[in-house]
Formats: structure tokens, sequence, C-alpha cells
């Protein structure tokens, strides 16, 4: 019999929000309840495409706006093969950034629309969940000062926020909004009976492909 597919579980959420944290300690605790779970993130700065992003996030290279852009969905591209073959065999995806902050962060330069800026994405794996890590600006400075990346600024993060609550509007997509200003361990245990759900609904459902 073919194994039941794992589930494609997409944390988003403004910088600092705990994306990071999050996703290691819930692969962490699902690996140890005997479901098999990867992480992945977006970029995903060890490929070629990769690496062209990694230059440009640490402001070492310059590209067009619509360029960076491009290269941050091929950057997901890329990795499509790979994870259907692996949601296929069962592993659950654990997944730090999807195309939601590449819509996001590109709307939010002048001259972008959210219609423009999801295109090229139409047709990914669809998430069966995209938990939305909720930190407002005021608690996310109490974590830190931005560090010197490209985007890492307050104004640009607002505007950010900003195109995050549209795309949020979208009902084809699974969103949960999650209450990130508590304890790690407190937002770990609301992400991972949301994500156990997911697991569960994933297993009876085929992928669906996003924005289509
Ligand atoms: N970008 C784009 O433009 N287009 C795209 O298509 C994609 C991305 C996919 C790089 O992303 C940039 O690329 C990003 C979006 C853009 N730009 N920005 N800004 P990245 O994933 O490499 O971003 P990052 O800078 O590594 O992650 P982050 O957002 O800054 O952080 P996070 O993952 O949300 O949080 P964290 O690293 O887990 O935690 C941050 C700090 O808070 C750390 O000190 C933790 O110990 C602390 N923390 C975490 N949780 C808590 C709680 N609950 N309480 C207190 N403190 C906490």
């Amino acid at each position: 019999m073919a194994a039941k597919r794992g589930a494609l579980i997409v944390l988003e959420g403004v910088d600092k929000a705990g994306k990071t944290t999050q996703c290691k300690m819930l692969v962490q605790a699902l690996q140890q309840s005997g479901y098999p779970a990867e992480m992945m993130r977006f970029p995903d700065r060890s490929t070629t495409i990769g690496k062209l992003i990694s230059a440009y996030l640490e402001k070492k290279s310059e590209l067009e706006d619509h360029t960076v852009h491009l290269l941050f969905s091929a950057n997901r591209w890329e990795m499509v093969p790979e994870m259907k073959r692996k949601l296929e065999q069962g592993t659950t995806l654990v997944v730090d950034r999807y195309a939601f902050s590449g819509a996001a962060f590109t709307s939010a330069k002048p001259g972008f629309s959210l219609d423009w800026c999801t295109r090229s994405d139409v047709g990914l794996p669809k998430p069966d969940v995209v938990l939305f890590l909720q930190l407002s600006p005021a608690e996310a400075a109490s974590r830190g000062r931005y560090g010197e990346e490209r985007y890492e600024d307050a104004a640009f993060q607002s505007a950010v926020l900003d195109r995050f609550r549209q795309l949020m509007d979208d009902s084809s997509v699974n969103w949960k909004v999650v209450d990130a200003s508590g304890s790690v361990d407190d937002v770990h245990k609301d992400i991972a009976l949301k994500s156990l759900d997911a697991i569960h609904a994933a297993q009876t459902q085929p992928l669906g492909e996003l924005w289509k």
C-alpha cells in the first residue's frame, strides 16, 4: 500500500517572529512522536540561484527588483521535485518562509502590485496550512536590533506586514494565526497542535496547487 503523504506546513511572519526557532522545534517534536519530518527554508541559499539571492540580501550585489523577485520564485521552483518526492514518501515538510514572503516583500516595494508578485508562484505545491506568527513591531523590536541585511528596517517591515494582511484575506489558503508573543514553549504548543491537525487532514487529501 502507498504511504500516506506528508503535510506541507509553512511558517510565515514578520522579522524576528520566531519562525526559524519554531520550525526547528516542530521538526524535532514531530520526529520524536514518530512522524517523518524535515525542515526546509526559503531562500535556500545553498543552490546557485540561492547564492545570487544571498549576495543580494547581504548587500554584496545589486539586482533589479523584478529580477530578484523572479530569482526568489525560481529558488522555490527548483526545489519542487524534491518537495513532491518527500511528501509522497510520507515526510512532512516544515518550511521557513515560502511564496507569501515572496509576494509580501516585493509588493512592499514601490510600483509592485500584489497580483503581479503572486504570479510566478502560481501552481507551487499548496501548503496544507500556513501558520502566520503574529508579533507587533514593538515586540519584535524588543527581541534585538535589526541586522545588516537588506529589508531589515522598521518602515519596510511595516509595509510588508500590511501586504501579509492582504494575503491572509485569501480564503483559498488555509491560514492560521499564531500569537508569537508568548514564551518559546507556549508558541510551540500552539504550533504543534495546529500542525497535527494539518498532518491528519493531509492524509486524506491530494496535494493542491497554490493560487490556482
Ligand atoms: N524574502 C524575500 O524578499 N522574498 C522571498 O521570496 C523570501 C524571502 C522567501 C531573508 O529571510 C530575507 O528574504 C527576509 C525575507 C526575504 N528579509 N527580511 N527581513 P530569512 O528567512 O533568512 O530571514 P531571517 O532574517 O533569518 O529570519 P527572521 O525573520 O529575522 O527571524 P525569525 O526566523 O522569524 O526568528 P528567529 O531567528 O527564530 O528568532 C529571532 C530572535 O528572537 C532570536 O534571538 C530568538 O532567540 C528570539 N525569539 C524567538 N522566539 C522567541 C520568543 N517566543 N520569545 C522571545 N524571543 C524569541
